[in-house]
């Protein structure tokens, strides 16, 4: 061989090592390539990631480039080959179903995101060959059938997890409790059904969301790590104990409302030390368990709302010895008797330290008597207070708090019974 040869062939040599250096593993270019052929042409624009994928070139080399503009992530992970740890394609209008790609090709994927899409069929059982995904979002998409219980099985480093509006049938596999390390549970906005599943094993879920599905009965306990509970616009029914609730310390936000939930609202909810807003409006409860030594809680909670139940009997006074609570809504239940002057005291004169009532809501009950002396002096813009629509013995509508509706008829109100 002759210098010249030799150095010729020493240089294609380092060039097409330099080349092998970030090439991508053939599996992902496999997985790469089924994904697009499994989305359909028409909803492929031009100018969306997908639509510029180009295999005649290497994916993971020319990422970034025209041949791929996006829609993934590569990392060399093992033997100088790129792998492919993050497919995120972007909101373009793909549909298509993702059962028939084989994603054991793509064993780095740590995250996968396809959300806001018009994906459809089920959310495929070989997901769970993902074992190193962290998030997965299949969010705002048409996924029909049951979630894949092998996601729970498999998946054992999920973090987030949303597959919420979505057209998601039947219940929370309880194999998701081997999730160990889920943070965020999102399932709203599906077809959801049966009892919500104990999910008590999940130490780190801080955030569950649940909202506008069809679930109907709730579990004997929830997580107690949850920051955040969201079950508003289901189907339960039946009552809530405080047991369902204890050690729950970081419980900060509880929303049920729009459900068929009755009996009493549980004391604990005004002993949580971290709960701020507890929503339980348009449920069936017909009362309020009152907690014990009401003058020295210790509660943070800044919003109460308990309005369109059945709730009876006399106005809970305790809620005006809640320091922070800051806005209460009573309206369209069944109280009677007189509004506490503790409620007008603290939205006009507050006591040091207390937050005033801005927002006191009556309105749309059977209230009774005349206006608590301190509200009289109330300015309009200081706080939204309502007690229209009550048993009052006169609300004249020069006060701002009376207006916007009528006091009941003599008639509807001479049913009322005294407790
Ligand atoms: C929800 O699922 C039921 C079957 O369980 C089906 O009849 C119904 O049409 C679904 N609702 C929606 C909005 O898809
Ligand atoms: C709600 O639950 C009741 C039983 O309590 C059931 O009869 C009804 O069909 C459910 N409604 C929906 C929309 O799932
Ligand atoms: C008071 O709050 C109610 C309920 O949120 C709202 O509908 C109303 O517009 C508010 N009124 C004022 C004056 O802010
Ligand atoms: C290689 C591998 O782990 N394949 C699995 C992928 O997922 C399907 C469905 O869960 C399994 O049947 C395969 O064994």
């Amino acid at each position: 061989m002759s210098s010249l040869n030799f150095f010729l062939f020493s240089f294609i040599l380092v060039s097409s090592l330099k080349i092998a250096e970030s090439k991508t593993h053939w599996k992902d270019i496999e997985a790469l390539k089924q994904l697009k052929q499994n989305i359909n042409l028409n909803s492929m624009n031009p100018g969306s990631c997908v639509s510029t994928w180009d295999f005649t070139f290497d994916p993971c080399e020319n990422l970034f480039s025209e041949k791929f503009t996006c829609g993934f992530r590569c990392d060399v992970v093992v033997s100088q080959l790129s792998r492919v740890t993050e497919l995120g394609l972007d909101q373009a209008g793909y549909s298509g179903s993702l059962s028939s790609i084989a994603w054991e090709n793509l064993p780095y994927l740590e995250t996968l995101d396809f959300s806001n899409n018009y994906f459809t069929g089920l959310i495929p059982d070989s997901f769970s060959n993902l074992t190193r995904l962290s998030r997965l979002s299949l969010s705002s998409n048409s996924f029909t059938g049951e979630i894949p219980s092998s996601i729970g099985t498999s998946l054992v480093n999920l973090q987030e997890l949303y597959l919420d509006n979505n057209n998601l049938q039947g219940t929370i596999p309880s194999s998701f409790n081997n999730l160990k390390s889920l943070t965020r549970l999102e399932l709203q906005r599906n077809n959801l059904t049966g009892k919500i599943t104990d999910l008590g094993s999940l130490v780190n879920l801080y955030h569950m969301d649940l909202s506008d599905n069809r679930f109907s009965e709730n579990p004997s306990s929830f997580p107690v790590s949850l920051v955040q509970i969201s079950i508003r616009n289901n189907n339960i029914s039946g009552g809530l104990a405080s047991e369902t609730f204890k050690n729950m310390m970081y419980l900060q936000v509880v929303d049920f409302s729009s459900n068929k939930i009755n009996g009493y609202v549980p004391s604990i909810f005004f002993n949580l030390p971290s709960l701020q807003q507890l929503t339980l409006s348009f449920n069936e409860f017909s009362s309020i368990e009152a907690p014990y030594g009401t003058q020295s809680l210790q509660s943070e909670l800044i919003a109460v709302d308990l309005s369109n139940n059945q709730l009876q009997g006399l106005l809970p006074a305790f809620l005006a010895f809640l320091p922070r609570l800051s806005s209460l809504s009573l309206e369209n239940n069944r109280f009677t008797g007189l509004i506490p002057v503790q409620f007008a005291l603290k939205t006009v004169f507050p006591e040091t330290g207390m937050a005033p009532f801005g927002r006191l809501l009556l309105g749309g009950n059977y209230l009774l008597g005349g206006i608590p002396r301190p509200l009289l002096v109330l300015k309009q813009d200081s706080a939204n207070v309502s007690l229209v629509d009550n048993c009052l013995f006169r609300c004249p509508h020069v006060f701002f708090f009376c207006q916007g509706g009528q006091q009941k008829s003599s008639s509807e109100c001479s049913h009322v019974i005294i407790p």
